[in-house]
């Protein structure tokens, strides 16, 4: 009965609220329908900034770790009385070797240790004592991030650097004071003093120990999340480097320092919820944050430079390549410069190697001679045709309608060529899409056999020939690649197709 009263006054409500609206409302509502001309797609949420976009595009870069570290023959350098004698280059580091071997190996940035764990600023610093100004030998006119930032501006890289906000040598860490005096001090000259920054690397180890001015060993927690402020901290970053994406808030750490990304990865994320390292490795489709993922791994066996180091072959460190870059995310490969301040020749070679294969495997892209490119469907509008793929152009793209969540291309090249790799983009300003492609080739364009398939493509999918990874092969003969998208969240957007 009461129940029956209820919704008989909501209707009369409702019925009194229709009348009372007024006669124009829906003339309203269709007036503030923005007009749309060209069909664009509506996007998918969550999308990239300008800044993750101009940091997707940078894709591969180089880390050096270097520090007190480096003379001491450890790894977190956490566990001793901070001496800055410790540090003591005895010639001026070669930090243009550094940029110059990493550029050949195909590396477009350079991101360098400022402060790792132990606290020693690598710069003259205002923050602490514990800087390059009181340790021995030449050290105390090394400036790294100056050098580094130099050598990248005269080599065309950009420039970025890591700072460990974990620091276990500092008496006021886990205080406030730590962050606001500290820490912020130091974010503040590094981002003034050394031009443009692309990304800002914010390691999440936090041993809790430390020698803190006395008290070696002792553990001090903090509350990760909440002890640096990070949404304030990220504003003022922003204010100091609007480009600078910022690491673990801006992108993702991809839950292992192994060198491979999930084969599905999600830029979709949420820095909120609990995380895995399956979480970090793969992100996840209904994750509401554009938070993609970033692989650091090491050339060697350890983060900085020891005697004993072996390095890992041009081979092992392509395969990397595939399952990183190829995989959508970015890859940060470190390379650890030793006593003498240069990278070693084992590096240099590796390096140098890596660039060698990349240029022979990943560069000639016979797409680009297509004489044909169609598709099942493409989008009115007349701007996503199928050959949108191959025009070499990143703000084109092939779409199908709004009513299509699959959909294939086909390419024919001018003559047969041996394949071993395709290259998908998707178009991802306007959101990450596509759940899973299948790609085919023919000699003919009638009989097909399968090349691949996969499940996530995102910013860049480099596809390997039934998808090893792990060696080069023979590769197929083909004069047409279909790729076929078998599922999506929305209609596909495909940015590029590269054929290798
Ligand atoms: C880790 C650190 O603990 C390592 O020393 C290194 O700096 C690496 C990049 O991140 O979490």
């Amino acid at each position: 009965m009461i129940m029956k009263k209820i919704t008989t006054s909501l209707l009369g409500l409702l019925a009194a609220g229709l009348t009372l609206a007024p006669a124009h409302a829906q003339e309203l509502f269709e007036q503030q329908t923005l007009p749309n001309p060209d069909n664009v797609p509506s996007p998918v949420f969550p999308v990239p900034t300008e800044r993750q976009m101009a940091w997707f595009e940078t894709e591969f870069y180089g880390f050096s770790h270097y520090g007190p570290n480096t003379f001491n023959n450890v790894e977190w350098g956490n566990d001793r009385k901070p001496n800055p004698l410790e540090y003591r280059p005895e010639t001026m580091p070669d930090c243009e070797q550094w940029v110059n071997a990493m550029k050949a190996a195909g590396m477009k940035a350079v991101i360098v240790i400022c402060k790792h764990h132990d606290g020693f600023c690598l710069w003259p610093t205002e923050s602490t004592d514990f800087n390059v100004l009181n340790s021995a030998g030449v050290g105390p006119q090394v400036d790294i991030p100056k050098l580094v930032s130099d050598a990248c501006r005269k080599n065309g890289m950009k420039f970025g650097v890591y700072l460990s906000p974990w620091d276990a040598s500092n008496a006021a860490y886990a205080t406030p004071e730590y962050v606001q005096k500290v820490f912020m001090k130091q974010i503040t000259e590094l981002l003034t003093n050394y031009g443009d920054i692309f990304e800002i690397w914010f390691d999440g180890a936090n041993g809790g120990s430390g020698y803190y001015g006395g008290d070696a060993l002792t553990t001090r927690n903090i509350d990760k999340k909440s002890y640096y402020d990070w949404p304030n901290t990220m504003d003022s970053i922003h204010s100091l480097q609007p480009g600078a994406v910022v690491w673990g808030r801006e992108f993702r750490w991809c839950g292992n320092e192994q060198g491979y990304s999930g084969a599905t990865c999600w830029s979709n994320f949420d820095t909120n919820a609990v995380t895995s390292e399956k979480i970090n490795n793969e992100g996840y489709e209904e994750g509401y944050e554009f938070i993609p993922s970033e692989c650091d791994v090491r050339t060697s066996q350890k983060w900085f430079w020891h005697a004993d180091e072996q390095i890992k072959t041009p081979e092992q460190l392509f395969k990397i390549y595939l399952e990183c870059v190829g995989r959508n995310a970015t890859l940060i490969m470190n390379c650890a410069p030793n006593t003498d301040g240069v990278l070693s020749d084992a590096v240099v070679e590796s390096l140098e190697g890596l660039g060698e294969l990349l240029e022979k495997r990943l560069s000639d892209n016979f797409a680009l001679q297509a004489t044909n490119v169609t598709a099942d469907n493409v989008r009115t509008g007349g701007k996503y045709e199928a050959k949108n793929v191959t025009d070499g152009d990143k703000n084109t793209y092939w779409a199908t309608n709004d009513d299509q969540t699959t959909g294939s291309v086909t390419i024919e090249l001018p003559e047969e060529k041996t394949i071993h790799y395709v290259m998908l983009q998707e178009y991802i300003r306007l959101g990450q899409r596509v759940r899973s492609f299948r790609i085919e080739y023919s000699q003919d364009g009638s009989r097909w056999m399968q090349f691949a398939s996969g499940t996530t493509i995102g910013y860049k999918r480099i596809v390997a020939r039934a998808n090893n990874t792990s060696s080069y092969g023979t590769g197929v003969k083909a004069k047409y690649i279909r790729v076929n998208i078998t599922d999506s969240r929305a209609c596909p957007l495909l940015s590029n197709i590269a054929i290798y």
